[in-house]
């Protein structure tokens, strides 16, 4: 059974709990690979967002896909970099969350996500929520049950 706790929990809006986007490394759609391969080492994130120049959410961005689109028969093509355009290799279908979601529907999600980008009603890009957060906050609820 659910205990009262975890309802109120899964009913909380996920506002309280996100990482506001001035605090979130991202790289915009028309920045190069070669750009975004540097933000992506010094920050130490394995994927961030990617925003437009009006800080509307356009998809995500992570090594691999860097990697994948300079991977050539024999060998990295590095030299491709500069070329490369972020918004050609970024995945742009991606699950987002609004900011009035519920703590339930972020829950279903970072199952399978390390963390979900947030954004307003206008599409605008508010910050994200991380797994780390999802689990810190369900730690707190099941201790408090105990
Ligand atoms: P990852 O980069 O794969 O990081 C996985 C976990 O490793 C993070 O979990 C965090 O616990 C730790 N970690 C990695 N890099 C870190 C760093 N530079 N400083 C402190 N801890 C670091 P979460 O915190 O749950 O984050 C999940 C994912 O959310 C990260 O996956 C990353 O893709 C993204 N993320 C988190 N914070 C971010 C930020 N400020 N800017 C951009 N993306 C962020």
């Amino acid at each position: 059974m659910i205990s009262t706790n975890s309802k109120d929990l899964l009913a909380m809006p996920i506002s309280d709990f996100i990482i506001s986007s001035e605090k979130v490394a991202h790289v915009q759609s028309g920045n190069s690979a070669e750009h975004a391969l540097l933000v992506l080492t010094r920050t130490g994130y394995s994927s961030i967002p990617v925003l437009d120049l009006k800080y509307r959410l356009q998809g995500l961005l992570s090594m691999k896909m860097i990697t994948e689109s300079i991977l050539g028969l024999e060998h990295i093509e590095y030299e491709k970099l500069p070329d490369i355009k972020v918004d050609s290799i970024m995945e742009k279908e991606i699950a987002v969350l609004k900011l009035t979601d519920t703590f339930q529907r972020a829950l279903d999600l970072v199952i399978n996500h390390a963390f979900l980008c947030v954004v307003d009603e206008e599409g605008t890009f508010a910050g994200i929520l991380t797994r780390r957060v999802i689990l810190k906050q369900l730690k707190k609820y099941i201790y408090q049950k105990d």
